[in-house]
């Protein structure tokens, strides 16, 4: 790895706005940006003391990507923490060695280092970026932001507008609370959740709208660990376009529910009625964001436009089966299970190595291989949730097609990578094997995968 820390550093004052004009550069659409990790401070409302975050460009969410289908996206990262890191880009079905998984896919960016992302941008939607070293602590101190791909549109119309959501949980001064980072009690339980939520980086924020006519609304979960609930007020109906980015067949819901790393788009015909947006995942409404319409924002109608997935069909035939038998946890049923090739009671894993979680009797980490698969085979994740609590499954490098329940007790087929499952819940992932590389298999609950809730699957 080569360090261009000296050439960095002297450009810093340059870097706030980050996209590098590509005329400058400008070859079969490679759109160059370049995005520093660093430790910044953040104002969550007005009046609020300044938190100490760890930001991509000094941003809470990290700055806004939107690109074009077909483009190619170059990013120059450069990592200025005190610790190693690294980015994955969320749903993107990307080339493995810039999957963004340090001690799978690309050695760890160490502080002062460059590491530079480079990859097509093969399908349109809304996706994320988020450190994938040590996550756990770097994203709930702030490294994640939204990259958005557009089908056609050369820019974000004024109707398409991002609701990024997270939690934090904040000490009295509006600082991390840094003590309960790594608490052995939030691994096995629900992982850590907040007690601060932000839209957009700030807590209850106005979001400009316009007057009247159709708006597309792209919701994020960035949050560690907490499954998120919203609604509109009066329950004003949405229609639910897609899915992790992926288009579904629109269906209409008054509720939404979205889990860590999960992205629900959905469009409203007339924005006239819409005020308030509630988190009512706790039973009570909590007011997220108001919405303020603009007088200036009176463009036509145009939302984003999305193609249907076709090939929803996978061939059943021959499909690989894997399963996959998740237990641990608080109040679980493992009593033991294999880590680094020895049996071990889960009471002495839990105290001497922080693991707490298993699939198919083993402690998962980038050594436990659920399989290896041949590169073009439709592959069947037979998951069992045998634990007490809610996970967000996540497959690297491909989406699933899932019955999902997350809308309603009525089964749903959908394309996913991140799939909520409840308590119990049996769920089969289906998904052809078209990408080759070693790809994660996690839980997005970030204090479950670190605390062994995660496999490799190899494809190729
Ligand atoms: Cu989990």
């Amino acid at each position: 790895m080569i360090s261009r820390r000296g050439v960095i550093k002297n450009c810093l004052a340059s870097l706030v706005a980050v996209k590098v004009p590509t005329s400058a550069f400008s070859a079969n659409n490679v759109s160059r940006y370049r995005i520093i990790a660093q430790k910044s401070e953040h104002q969550f409302y007005e009046g609020a003391n300044l938190s100490d975050l760890f930001l991509y460009n000094g941003s809470s969410p990290g700055p806004l990507i939107v690109e074009n289908k077909g483009n190619i996206l170059e990013v120059e990262f450069l990592n200025l923490l005190d610790e190693p890191s690294s980015i994955h880009w969320h749903g993107i079905k990307n080339l493995n060695d810039m999957d963004g998984v340090p001690g799978l896919t690309q050695a760890p960016v160490e502080p002062g280092e460059t590491f530079t992302y480079r990859f097509p941008l093969n399908d349109a939607g809304t996706f994320w970026y988020h450190s994938h070293s040590q996550a756990w602590n770097q994203v709930a101190r702030g490294l994640c932001g939204p990259l958005i791909v557009l089908e056609d549109e050369s820019s974000m119309s004024d109707r398409d507008l991002i609701i990024a959501v997270d939690d934090w949980l904040l000490d009295e001064n509006e600082q991390i609370h840094t003590a309960s980072l790594g608490s052995l009690h939030d691994w096995s339980h629900g992982g850590r959740l907040g007690n601060f939520l932000t839209i957009n980086g700030k807590s209850a924020p106005e979001i400009k709208i316009p007057k009247s006519g159709k708006v597309h609304l792209r919701f994020l979960n960035f949050a560690n660990a907490r499954v998120m609930q919203f609604e509109l007020n009066d329950r004003l109906p949405m229609r639910i376009v897609a899915l992790d980015g992926a288009p579904c067949d629109p269906f209409m819901r008054q509720r939404l529910t979205l889990a860590p790393a999960q992205r629900v788009d959905v469009q409203i015909d007339d924005v006239s009625f819409v005020r308030e947006l509630f988190e009512v995942s706790t039973g009570e409404e909590y007011g997220a964001a108001t919405f303020v319409p603009n007088e200036v924002n009176q463009k036509p109608n145009a939302l984003p436009r999305f193609v249907l997935p076709t090939n929803n069909m996978l061939k059943m035939d021959n499909a690989e089966v894997i399963n996959i038998h998740m237990q641990g946890g608080a109040m679980g049923n493992l009593s033991s299970a294999i880590f680094e090739g020895e049996q071990k009671s889960l009471r002495e894993l839990a105290r001497s190595e922080k693991k707490l979680w298993a699939f198919n009797g083993e402690i998962g980490g980038y050594d436990l291989t659920l399989a290896e698969v041949d590169l073009g085979k439709t592959v069947v994740l037979r998951v069992w949730n045998d634990t007490r609590w809610q996970h967000g499954m996540h497959l690297h490098g491909h989406h699933f097609w899932v019955k999902s329940k997350e809308f309603g007790d009525e089964a749903n087929l959908v394309l996913r990578d991140t799939y909520l499952m409840q308590p119990g819940e049996h769920a089969e992932l289906v998904f052809e094997a078209n990408n080759p590389g070693s790809w994660l298999f996690h839980c997005h609950m970030l204090e479950h995968h670190v605390s062994g809730m995660g496999g490799i699957i190899t494809v190729g």
